[in-house]
């Protein structure tokens, strides 16, 4: 049986390199890759590898090359999805594969991780990949092997968690989750790229996040984030809708804090308008603060929990979204002028403590996001970001905890 999945993920790896890549491999060139023998694989046994030790292995070291480069020149980048068996990668990987995140030239080779009992699943969203013919994609790695997922990877989207069960208290879900992204953490600081950047989607997303950024020493605390892009969009959506305006006129909404019903969705900077000398401050647009305090605010922190009273299941397709939303804004940058909304390390500003994954106002360039400072805080956005950040502190002293930090 073992020797079957080596052989499909060998099938998976070099199944899908372009004649460009495997001619340049020495290994295979001279017929000693052990790729070929089932069950050395070089990305589960890399200490064995001539090409990889030699560091010619085509599969493993295309993406030393800076990701900078080749997201100018097309060369494919890696993108590692975790949880891709489940519901959200059901969109998400679809999204990537045709171009959303990236853009329409930009090709993936795209590392898929989930569960071994999620094996069988996980095959089948290969085999539609497959039937897709995307013509950007460039190859496909199925594993249940974190080391496999992470090796080499450019971008790593962490959507895969252990789920609530009845009966589970929170704290058993920290220390499960705990486990799961101690251990994501660990591989991605030994095999993925030194500038990938992480985005972490599976709840309790902002406390997930620190713990695999700590667990990540080498790589910069700036390459981690978790996603509070649903809890954005979904604050744009009820001003627009409370407005009659089209979504794309609704700007600089802040989500504060942490991705829970803590958040604190803020409009005192947003504004309604795409003309630069015709725009109004949403606050002065909605023309009610009673609205604005109290069900706006609610609306979105219970926005989750209204979806899976309605579908039976948690949002999908709008986080599959968000992610590509929060993905692209990072790497191709935001509008000049725009604020969007991450969850990233603090350093201290707006009183947060420093080290705290929290979601702020962000602008992104070249790459990489800028926090957006000296927004004035009201007294009652004050009382809203002390109780996020009591929140995300439990969260970090029990997390801590489990793992000995
Ligand atoms: P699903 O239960 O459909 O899928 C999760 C997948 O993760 C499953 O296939 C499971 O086998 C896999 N998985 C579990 N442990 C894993 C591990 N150690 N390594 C790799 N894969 C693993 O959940 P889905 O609806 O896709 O949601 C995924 C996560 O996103 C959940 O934690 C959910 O709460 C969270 N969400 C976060 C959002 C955010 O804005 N941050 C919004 C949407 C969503 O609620």
């Amino acid at each position: 049986m073992e020797s079957q999945n080596a052989q499909r993920r060998l099938g998976n790896i070099y199944g899908h390199l372009t004649t460009e890549e495997t001619s340049q491999c020495p290994a295979s060139n001279s017929n000693k890759c052990p790729a070929m023998n089932p069950g050395k694989c070089p990305a589960s046994n890399s200490d064995k590898c001539p090409a990889i030790n030699s560091g010619k292995c085509p599969v493993m070291f295309t993406s030393q090359a800076k990701m900078w480069p080749r997201l100018t020149q097309g060369e494919p980048i890696r993108v590692c999805v975790t949880g891709a068996a489940g519901n959200i990668a059901y969109s998400l990987i679809f999204m990537i594969a045709s171009g959303h995140m990236f853009g329409p030239k930009q090709r993936v080779a795209l590392h898929l991780l989930d569960i071994p009992p999620m094996e069988k699943v996980l095959k089948g969203v290969e085999m539609e990949i497959l039937d897709c013919a995307f013509p950007l994609v460039s190859g496909v790695i199925c594993t249940s092997e974190p080391k496999v997922a992470f090796m080499n990877v450019d971008v790593a989207i962490l959507v895969g968690a252990f789920p609530r069960q009845k009966g589970m208290e929170r704290k058993d879900l920290l220390k499960k989750n705990a486990e799961i992204f101690k251990a994501q953490g660990k591989a991605m600081n030994d095999y993925a790229s030194r500038n990938v950047k992480v985005l972490v989607v599976g709840n309790p997303a902002n406390t997930n996040c620190l713990i695999a950024m700590n667990c990540a020493p080498d790589l910069p605390k700036s390459n981690f984030s978790a996603l509070t892009r649903l809890d954005h969009n979904r604050a744009k959506a009820q001003i627009a809708q409370n407005l009659k305006v089209p979504l794309d006129t609704v700007h600089n909404v802040v989500i504060w804090g942490n991705h829970s019903a803590t958040q604190y969705p803020d409009i005192s900077y947003g504004y309604v308008g795409n003309h630069p000398h015709i725009r109004t401050p949403i606050r002065s647009a909605v023309n009610n603060d009673q609205w604005l305090q109290n069900e706006f605010i609610a609306t979105v922190q219970q926005r989750g929990a209204e979806i899976i009273k309605a579908r039976n299941s948690s949002s999908a397709a709008s986080a599959a979204w968000a992610v590509v939303n929060h993905m692209r804004d990072w790497l191709l940058g935001t509008p000049e002028g725009e604020i969007v909304s991450m969850a990233v390390c603090s350093d201290g500003s707006y009183d947060i403590p420093a080290g705290l994954i929290f979601s702020f106002p962000v602008t992104c360039r070249n790459g990489e996001w800028t926090m957006v400072k000296g927004l004035k805080v009201t007294e009652f956005s004050r009382k809203k970001l002390d109780l996020t950040t009591q929140e995300l502190q439990e969260e970090k002293q029990d997390a801590f905890s489990f793992l000995g930090i």
